[in-house]
């Protein structure tokens, strides 16, 4: 449901509104760059994204038409922004620079970032003063000056990596002596404690086949995680390859539950067994489950004594006697509000069924979030179904088609960093760099010299002075806005490459037009766990107005620092996707798979390949059930770590070393002073803040601005109708959002999906009104823990009202004047 207007837009309605969006040719032309080239032969160009591979029609040089490609089992909706992103009014077209920063350099009026105008300058002058900066920072304050930790969905393709060209232009450029960052903000917590209990990240890594669970799982769960919506995203090329698997498990009739504090779109298509559970309470409900389990002797002793280490260290504060609290269903009803007999009936159902517990990642974007993973991985342990076909846990099936099985494929390398500085490095790198946990970057700011406590290590933060962001949108990304437009003012240079007026560039000093992938060439997979194809990204259209690939940027300012032929190693585009290509070419005589050479390739646009009978039965941890000691996993005692003495070690107050249900800092029926949980999930409609600023919006946004659902019960309250204009609040922050009033969330919880471009009503002042919905205005910028320092953007309560002041203007969508 979260869907509440575009979840009706099939694949016909994918074609009609590219059909209708043809109309957009009418216009586009006039975006092209002036004198720009119309080279490009009419005709069909097939390319892809994130958002799947699709053909695009070219006509008089303008982008016409979008259309999935055939080989697409589910295409998504959003494919129709994808083509708008490219003549979106959002655009940036020139180089721009913040006037007062032009007059005074770096450092003058950073109070006035957000509000300033920009002055439109030539390449040549902003390479020069991009270049000059990076010397100054860096000779000025050394290898802590100068952040390049980036982060961000930047586009697919192997060549075009953004991030990996910005380390690549510092690392030849500065020698290396730049501040990296390590991990993300999607699985933050999950990725650092998941190494501890199973020895493996985890989160990124090949689910139990869905042909299998179509045929062994009896009872599927999704916990916290709304598969149909996410999986129309892959980090490479999105494939969509779970649709149909979704279609035959519906069809055996068998039972799923969904776990969420809202009835998704995943609940409405399977027909789901809906547990409406209080946010932030997955961990209370699973140990009364646990509880259940093991008082009625229903837990598989045999294979927590055979695969588990630590279950008896864990066992005295399930019963309450290490601490007095039996942490019984009746206890966890009390918290989780889900009934003490309905605890009790997963329970019995779960321990008498082939059971897939799978699970989405909001819940450990959340205050504490290392322990609701753990906890279910201990859950799944006392049920004793772990590398059993179609039983255990998953944490993939709702992220890049996770589950699908996997096609012989070329793997192919990509445009290296060009140093030894590499994501989820150590924390200081060699080279002089350092590196924070991504979602820290606020607190390094504030606290220069100051400590960090992660993972069983302590360092110190530099001083960071001057950001360069590519292929990431911060200001929409990071917690608590408020707080980090303080702290942005404490640098003195902010250079962003984009391809549209995000709120980041517009809080920046030097903006430069990037391209979008599909204003020039790449390769990419095709599917992130399927890798069921390789796909020759073509460039659609010439870059419009003066766009230029990230690439020959970085290569300009590499020059300007020295150190041009080391970035380019003199090679162009196609020379790059040719080597990929050809280097991984060996590994087909290996797969025993017949590949064309790399012009049969790029002529034939796309390589589809072959889908091997035994990936159809892959069961994850097969082996480690088959013989724990030939196969152990990487965890200290080669065992399921359900108490990890390393995590002991580290004596974090706040990550202790068995799973555990701690209070976050605020909750519903918990700490915090105000009545309402804001669930801050993923859009369904958009990528993140991709997309927002085209004709996608169109089908969502209420009285111009981000929908916000709202219980019947919580709205009549305050006299809040659908589609009015309401204001939310707390002590972090307030933003206008379009009221829809629906029972598909639960009372006392509100959704507004993170993303929205924020629009501050008075552009830079701390405490702004936000006229469009940036939801991050209210959360709070807080490390899910010591071990992890995941962001808890999901951990948030506010207030709502009906506004009725005077509507300020939403004119984030169109560029900035002079831009
Ligand atoms: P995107 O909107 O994808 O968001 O944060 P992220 O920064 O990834 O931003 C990508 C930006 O890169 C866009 O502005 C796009 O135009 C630009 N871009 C794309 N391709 C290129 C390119 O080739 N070159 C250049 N120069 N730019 C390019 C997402 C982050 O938000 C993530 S991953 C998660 S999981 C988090 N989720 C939540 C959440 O659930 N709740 C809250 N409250 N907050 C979150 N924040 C996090
Ligand atoms: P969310 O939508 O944030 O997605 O995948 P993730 O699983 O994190 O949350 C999933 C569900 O959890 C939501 O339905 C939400 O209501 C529910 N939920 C929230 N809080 C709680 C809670 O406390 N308990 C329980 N039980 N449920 C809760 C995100 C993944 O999606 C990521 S990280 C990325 S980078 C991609 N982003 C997008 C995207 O921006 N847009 C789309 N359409 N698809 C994506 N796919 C990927």
């Amino acid at each position: 449901m979260a869907d509440h207007k575009s979840s009706t837009i099939s694949r016909r309605g994918v074609l009609k509104g590219a059909t209708a969006f043809g109309a957009l040719a009418a216009f586009a032309p006039s975006l092209l760059r002036p004198g720009a080239a119309r080279a490009q032969a009419a005709g069909d160009v097939m390319s892809g994204s994130h958002w799947g591979v699709f053909r695009a029609k070219v006509e008089d040089g303008a982008w016409t038409t979008i259309e999935p490609w055939e080989g697409d089992p589910h295409p998504s909706h959003q494919l129709e922004g994808v083509m708008d992103s490219v003549y979106s009014a959002s655009r940036i077209k020139y180089p721009m620079v913040r006037k007062a920063y032009l007059e005074g350099g770096p450092g003058a009026s950073v109070e006035t970032r957000g509000a300033d105008d920009f002055v439109r300058v030539s390449w040549d002058e902003a390479l020069d003063l991009v270049a000059k900066e990076l010397k100054r920072v860096s000779d000025t304050y050394g290898p802590g000056g100068v952040f390049g930790g980036s982060y961000g969905w930047k586009s697919s393709g192997k060549l075009h990596n953004c991030q990996n060209l910005l380390r690549r232009m510092l690392n030849v450029g500065l020698d290396g002596k730049f501040v990296n960052s390590s991990g993300d903000y999607s699985t933050g917590a999950s990725q650092v404690v998941m190494p501890h209990v199973m020895g493996t990240l985890e989160v990124y890594e090949q689910q139990t086949v869905w042909p299998v669970v179509i045929e062994s799982t009896d009872v599927l769960v999704f916990w916290g995680a709304d598969p149909l919506k996410t999986n129309q995203i892959s980090w490479t090329v999105g494939d969509h390859d779970n649709y149909p698997y979704f279609e035959g498990f519906k069809a055996t009739g068998k039972k799923v539950i969904v776990i969420d504090p809202v009835r998704t779109e995943t609940v409405e298509f399977f027909g789901a067994d809906h547990i409406a559970i209080r946010p932030h309470t997955d961990v209370a409900m699973m140990l009364g489950m646990a509880h259940a389990l093991y008082s009625e002797g229903l837990h598989d002793q045999d294979f927590l004594d055979e695969y588990t280490s630590g279950f008896d260290d864990f066992l005295p504060y399930l019963t309450g006697e290490s601490d007095g609290v039996a942490k019984t269903p009746e206890w966890a009803a009390e918290i989780c509000e889900v009934p003490a007999e309905t605890i009790v009936e997963l329970a019995k159902l779960f321990a008498s069924n082939r059971t897939m517990l799978g699970s989405g990642w909001s819940i450990q974007r959340q205050h504490h979030g290392e322990q609701t993973h753990w906890m279910l991985v201990t859950l799944a342990s006392m049920l004793g179904q772990i590398g059993l076909p179609g039983g255990g846990f998953g944490l993939s099936y709702h992220y890049a088609n996770g589950g699908a099985p996997s096609h012989k494929a070329l793997a192919l390398g990509a445009i290296p960093d060009g140093g030894s500085a590499v994501e989820g490095a150590a924390w200081m790198a060699e080279g002089g760099a350092f590196s924070i946990p991504v979602s820290r970057i606020v607190e390094m700011l504030e606290n220069p010299g100051g400590t960090l406590d992660f993972n069983g290590t302590q360092s110190t933060f530099p001083e960071v002075k001057m950001a360069y962001w590519v292929g990431g949108n911060p200001f929409a990304h990071h917690q608590d806005r408020n707080r980090m437009i303080k702290a942005w003012q404490t640098l003195e240079t902010v250079v962003v490459h984009d391809f549209q007026w995000t709120a980041t560039a517009r809080f920046a000093d030097i903006v430069l037009p990037a391209t979008t992938s599909y204003e020039r060439n790449d390769v990419e997979n095709v599917g992130d766990y399927s890798a069921k194809a390789l796909l020759a990204m073509k460039k659609i259209v010439d870059p419009v107005f003066e766009a230029r690939n990230d690439y020959d940027i970085f290569a300009d300012v590499a020059d300007r620092l020295g150190a041009g032929d080391a970035f380019t190693e003199g090679k162009s585009e196609m020379d790059w996707l040719r080597g990929f290509y050809e280097d991984a070419l060996p590994q087909a005589q290996s797969l025993g798979i017949d590949v064309p050479d790399f012009d049969g390739f790029w002529e034939a646009g796309i390589l589809e390949f072959e889908l091997p009978e035994e990936a159809k039965q892959f069961v994850r941890y097969a082996d480690f059930r088959g013989d724990p000691l030939l196969e152990p996993l990487g965890t200290p005692t080669g065992l399921i770590e359900i108490f990890s003495r390393n995590i002991e070690k580290m004596g974090y107050a706040d990550c202790p070393p068995h799973p555990m249900w701690i209070e976050p800092i605020e909750r519903l029926g918990g700490d915090g002073s105000y009545p309402l949980h804001v669930n801050t999930a993923h859009p369904p409609s958009r990528l993140h803040s991709q997309l927002n600023g085209t004709v996608l919006r169109e089908g969502y946004a209420v009285a111009g601005r981000e929908p916000c659902l709202i219980n019947p019960a919580d709205a009549e309250a305050r006299g809040i109708a659908d589609g009015d204009v309401v204001r939310v609040f707390n002590d972090r922050g307030q933003m206008l959002v379009g009221a829809v009033v629906t029972d598909a969330i639960r009372p006392s919880v509100i959704q507004v999906c993170e993303g929205g471009w924020y629009d501050p009503a008075d552009g830079g002042q701390v405490g702004a009104l936000d006229a469009y919905g940036d939801v991050n205005v209210l959360t709070p910028d807080i490390a899910t823990s010591k071990l992890a320092n995941g962001n808890s953007g999901h951990t948030c309560l506010a207030d709502v009202e009906k506004y009725t002041g005077d509507l300020p203007e939403v004119d984030v969508f169109t560029a900035p004047a002079n831009g």
